[in-house]
């Protein structure tokens, strides 16, 4: 039997929808579809107080639409539950970075990666996921970088490198112990930067000790002589760049393992300096930005704390308002809150957790309980299909004017160069006139009126007018002055011999090896990690369209040897089963994968939605999902079809 597994095709969004009598979505007209949304945050917050509410922002979206959403959901909701999937993704890299140098941001630019001799690329596959920066890194490679790839699988990053370093999932604090220890044991600290930039070396190099190359080869799977090599690389250069993504964050101990990395750079001074530096690699276009402009929780715009007293006096002062003084809800309490029936009504703008979430038949029976769902996105995705009412934005890649934010901190303008389709409205006017159903004199003339009520409350942008972000084709944070250029990597501070203008310490994580919470055994023997391909992007809402014949939609990818034991060929259906869930879906043999390891996607989950057999083991610190290691058994089926 052929099956048809051409990608879903989602219509986009042309004209409002609401939840009619009958149970039904029809089409509304936008003063309907307003006041229907509006009246249910009136209705929620009149009965429930303003924590009942929750607000997803768009990492895809401009900054100055997420600058907007959270002043919405601060000044007319009243609270500081606001959130988007950063926290699915890069969120204990923020928290990581922060907690080491007081800035969540990466620290370098995208061309020193050029100029640098070491390249790490850990838990990264650039090559698919980051197909401009590794443009950089293949100049990088052509100008005599040596790359090294730290990933279980052999993929097409890995591909370039000097050397992979196939590791098993969930095993990079041993590793990168096992490098701190031998970097330690061979000399090659550099202890003038450590005694002069950094605290807790000696409890650092005690932690370390038990992870000889021995030790670690056991439990990481890494031949010694190629960790004890990439220990010599890494140190030993003149310029290194270390640079991560989710292999590293989506675990249960994302942050730890953060930290684990960031030491590296502490004890060889490969951060603060021109070419030199630690890089996470971030996911959407804008969710650096969304970030940047408060889209989160515990920060106003700007990265200034919730908690700051002065931070928070100006922007009451600004907006008219009183702000809370505590931390909202990240994502990952969003969805505990529902369970526990606290939180009644979400503003979701441009996600779809109904399928990203991990164990998302659970987080789409959460979504469901909700009283008052209101979903505006630029397709009909599965979660605008559960709300109560559905706007249709306008896309932001396109059809929208503003800036956006990339990895390397930089922030361009973007600009509106489609029509939108039908009756789509731009996501700040949307928010806006919901604003003003409520009681709020929104208006603003144009996405640069927003921009200069952000740089008037943010330091770190005040520097960037948009007549200057035009001028010099992006700007890099922090820029806080009109008249100066910003420095293209950050952290200089720490090189400074005078301990004033050296600032606070950068300091050593002291973090132990912790397994995978959902462990293998004889009833699920399989390590099932999750992650991108080049074809499609994220849960394929926006890829979902395109049809060709070098898409292969969703398999279970396993070794050969995995494929023969369990008897299982290409093109054969089977049933993936975990402790949460099963789905159906072919086979797919691929020699980069190590034995016991299997590889999905989550880009087809109308077709097969891999996050049913996914973990919501949470990293207590960010909040972030173990993706990236969840245990499975792979089960025959009766039928084999073969695959177009
Ligand atoms: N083409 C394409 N590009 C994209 C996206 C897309 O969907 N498609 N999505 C965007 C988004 S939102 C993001 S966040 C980025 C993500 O970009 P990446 O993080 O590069 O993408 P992933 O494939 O999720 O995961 C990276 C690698 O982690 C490895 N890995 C798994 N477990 C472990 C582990 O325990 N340790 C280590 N060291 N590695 C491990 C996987 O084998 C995988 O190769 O990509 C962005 N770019
Ligand atoms: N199994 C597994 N699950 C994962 C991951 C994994 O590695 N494995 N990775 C996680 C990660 S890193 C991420 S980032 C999340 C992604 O999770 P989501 O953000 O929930 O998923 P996307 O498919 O990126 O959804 C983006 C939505 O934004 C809409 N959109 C695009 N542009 C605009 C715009 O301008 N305006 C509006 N209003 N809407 C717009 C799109 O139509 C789409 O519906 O998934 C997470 N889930
Ligand atoms: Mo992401």
């Amino acid at each position: 039997m052929k099956k048809n597994r051409q990608p879903k095709q989602y219509p986009r969004l042309t004209h409002p929808l609401v939840r009619d009598t009958n149970g039904q979505l029809r089409q509304a007209s936008w003063d309907e579809a307003l006041e229907r949304a509006a009246a249910g945050f009136r209705r929620t917050r009149a009965a429930y107080g303003p924590d009942a509410f929750a607000m997803l922002s768009c990492a895809r979206a401009t900054n100055e639409m997420n600058y907007v959403a959270q002043k919405f959901t601060r000044v007319v909701m009243g609270t500081n539950n606001v959130d988007s999937c950063n926290r699915t993704c890069h969120a204990p890299s923020v928290a990581g970075l922060s907690a080491v140098f007081g800035s969540g941001g990466g620290t370098s630019s995208y061309e020193e990666v050029e100029h640098t001799d070491v390249i790490l690329m850990w838990g990264s596959n650039a090559r698919f996921a980051h197909p401009i920066f590794f443009q950089h890194v293949l100049k990088g490679i052509r100008n005599g970088a040596r790359m090294y790839a730290v990933d279980p699988r052999r993929t097409s990053t890995a591909q370039w490198a000097e050397s992979w370093l196939g590791l098993n999932v969930g095993t990079d604090i041993p590793l990168a112990h096992a490098i701190g220890r031998e970097i330690i044991h061979a000399g090659l600290v550099n202890r003038a930067f450590v005694d002069r930039a950094t605290t807790g070396y000696e409890a650092y190099a005690e932690l370390v000790e038990p992870w000889t190359l021995s030790a670690a080869e056991r439990v990481t799977g890494v031949p010694a002589a190629a960790i004890r090599e990439l220990a010599h690389a890494y140190a030993s250069a003149e310029r290194a760049q270390l640079c991560w993504t989710l292999g590293i964050t989506e675990h249960h101990n994302g942050t730890d393992n953060v930290r684990a990395l960031i030491n590296l750079s502490l004890l060889t001074g490969h951060v603060g300096r021109w070419g030199a530096g630690v890089q996470p690699l971030r996911g959407q276009n804008n969710v650096q930005g969304g970030g940047d402009m408060g889209a989160i929780p515990d920060k106003l715009p700007g990265f200034q704390d919730i908690l700051d007293t002065e931070a928070r006096t100006k922007f009451e002062t600004t907006w008219q308002t009183v702000i809370q003084p505590r931390y909202g809800m990240t994502l990952t309490e969003m969805f505990e809150a529902m369970e526990h029936g606290t939180l009644k009504a979400v503003y979701c703008i441009g996600e779809n957790p109904a399928q990203s979430e991990a164990d998302s038949e659970q987080a789409a029976r959460r979504l469901a309980a909700l009283d008052h769902l209101v979903v505006q996105d630029i397709f009909l995705t599965k979660t605008a299909r559960m709300a109560d009412v559905v706007l249709p934005a306008t896309a932001a890649w396109a059809e929208t004017d503003g800036t956006t934010t990339n990895s390397e901190r930089r922030v361009q303008r973007v600009r509106a160069a489609l029509k939108p389709p039908g009756e789509a409205r731009e996501d700040t006017d949307i928010i806006c006139a919901i604003a003003q159903l409520l009681g709020h004199d929104w208006k603003f003339a144009d996405s640069k009126e927003v921009w200069d009520e952000l740089r008037a409350l943010s330091p770190d942008h005040y520097g960037m007018t948009y007549d200057r972000l035009e001028e010099h084709q992006g700007l890099q944070w922090p820029c806080p002055s009109e008249q100066e250029l910003p420095s293209s990597f950050l952290h200089a501070r720490l090189w400074e011999t005078d301990p004033a203008r050296r600032g606070r310490a950068a300091e050593f994580g002291l973090v132990q090896h912790d397994p995978p919470v959902d462990l293998t055994d004889g009833d699920y023997p399989l390590r099932l990690t999750t992650g991108r391909r080049l074809d499609s992007y994220n849960t394929g809402v926006q890829s979902g369209s395109y049809a060709s014949p070098l898409r292969r939609g969703e398999y279970i990818e396993l070794c050969p040897e995995d494929a023969e034991r369990l008897g299982v060929a290409r093109g054969e259906e089977v049933r993936v089963v975990s402790r949460r869930g099963a789905v159906t879906a072919p086979v797919w043999i691929d020699p980069a994968l190590r034995p016991g390891l299997a590889f999905m996607t989550m880009h087809f989950p109308d077709e097969v939605d891999t996050n049913r057999l996914t973990v919501e083991a949470n990293c207590p610190i960010a909040g972030t999902a173990e993706f990236k290691a969840s245990a499975v058994r792979v089960e025959k089926t009766a039928v084999v079809a073969v695959r177009s």
